[in-house]
């Protein structure tokens, strides 16, 4: 089998989202997922220009070796443009390979060690009383794992909180100010999640997302503040680039650590998984596709880290598809990340994986299970939209 073309496909059905279909000369065609939310254009070009023509002509069984052609041939590595676009080829040959042996993808990465994969949904409200409704109403709809955000008394906006039916992370136009003041955020969370405990009591696992914004001995601070409430993770409570810095949250708080969503190669976790600074990383298939966060998972293993994968709905259905395979079949992945997509977006990607009682099901047909309607996805033209950006008080600007 041979690759006898590659496509790539920009389309906003709701929101922005890059799409690599892979095709042979067997008639088995591969999809993959090259999204970067806000850089989207980027990542369509790297694709399109420098891999397409180098992938033309070569055996489609032999992934590991198209990965490292793409990621050592190169010549200038990781970034997380490069490591999209790789996801995406990656992602694509997996699809194409399971396809041609006719069998789902969690088969050829050793079979299925779950049966089902526990999810985690988000949760927010404008007042504490709105983010426990919020979270209640995950409860009732099946979620055993909520994470929850609280805009902060004080600050005209909070990101992750939104008056809005869904949560977008992505603005149209040029990127959007949000207000931060660590001070204001560290008085209140405490508090937030006093109450939510009191009013969901022990039975559901509670997540929170500090979205970097802390210094190392801030979010030490907040980890030791938040023990008794017993939260499944504290995710990005520091910035991740000075992996060092996790030492000085680890030595403070037992409260369990989550970081990585941003992250695009082992590199950036290897301090943190050999010291043990983390529980869990966030890497999703976008950093270097199935073929790296098999390798990932496995060193983290050795480690007793376990695998939380980012699932935003900025990342499309293909990779959520193949993702549930991933954590299908993974042993030491502990949850995934759950945001239900637009409907729009859920009828321009057909797919076979499902949501029920809390846990996500991989499909059951062979590869990993996600189409493109590419005739639907011609009416949905690429729409400019950004992440915000966050300064303090003073106009400084600061992390997110
Ligand atoms: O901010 O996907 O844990 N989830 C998150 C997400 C990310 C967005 C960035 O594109 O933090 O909401
Ligand atoms: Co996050």
């Amino acid at each position: 089998m041979r690759i006898s073309d590659a496509k790539v496909f920009v389309c906003c059905p709701g929101r922005n989202f890059v799409t690599l279909k892979i095709y042979t000369d067997s008639g088995v065609y591969g999809l993959g997922d090259g999204t970067l939310n806000g850089r989207e254009l980027a990542v369509a070009s790297y694709l399109r220009d420098h891999i397409v023509p180098c992938l033309i002509g070569r055996d489609p069984s032999q992934i590991e070796d198209i990965w490292q052609y793409l990621y050592k041939g190169a010549y200038w590595r990781k970034g997380p443009v490069t490591m999209t676009a790789i996801a995406a080829v990656d992602v694509a040959l997996w699809d194409i390979k399971a396809k041609a042996l006719d069998t789902p993808l969690y088969n050829l990465l050793g079979g299925k060690v779950r049966d089902r994969v526990m999810v985690y949904g988000h949760a927010y409200g404008t007042t504490i009383e709105k983010t426990i409704e919020d979270v209640n109403r995950h409860i009732e709809s099946g979620y055993v794992a909520v994470r929850a955000q609280s805009a902060i008394p004080g600050l005209s906006s909070t990101y992750g909180v939104t008056t809005a039916r869904a949560y977008e992370p992505a603005q149209k136009g040029l990127p959007a100010e949000h207000s931060w003041s660590s001070e204001k955020y560290l008085a209140f969370v405490p508090t937030l999640f006093e109450q939510l405990r009191t009013a969901v009591g022990n039975d559901v696992h509670l997540l929170h997302d500090v979205h970097h914004r802390l210094t190392p001995i801030q979010a030490a601070s907040l980890g030791r503040a938040l023990e008794p409430y017993r939260l499944f993770w504290m995710e990005d409570a520091t910035t991740g680039e000075l992996q060092e810095g996790f030492r000085i949250v680890r030595q403070h708080t037992t409260t369990p650590l989550a970081v990585g969503e941003v992250f695009d190669t082992i590199w950036d976790v290897k301090l943190l998984v050999t010291e043990q600074l983390v529980d869990y990383l966030r890497l999703s298939l976008r950093a270097g596709g199935i073929s790296a966060l098999r390798k990932i998972a496995s060193f983290a293993e050795m480690y007793h880290v376990q695998m939380g994968s980012h699932g935003a709905s900025d990342l499309s259905p293909v990779t959520m598809g193949a993702a549930l395979h991933f954590d299908s079949a993974v042993h030491n992945v502990a949850i995934q990340e759950y945001m239900p997509h637009s409907k729009e977006t859920l009828d321009v990607f057909p797919r076979a994986y499902r949501f029920a009682d809390g846990y996500m099901h991989p499909a059951e047909a062979p590869g990993h299970g996600v189409d493109f309607d590419e005739a639907l996805a011609d009416k949905y033209p690429y729409d400019p939209a950004y992440l915000p950006v966050n300064r303090k008080l003073d106009g400084t600007l600061w992390d997110w």
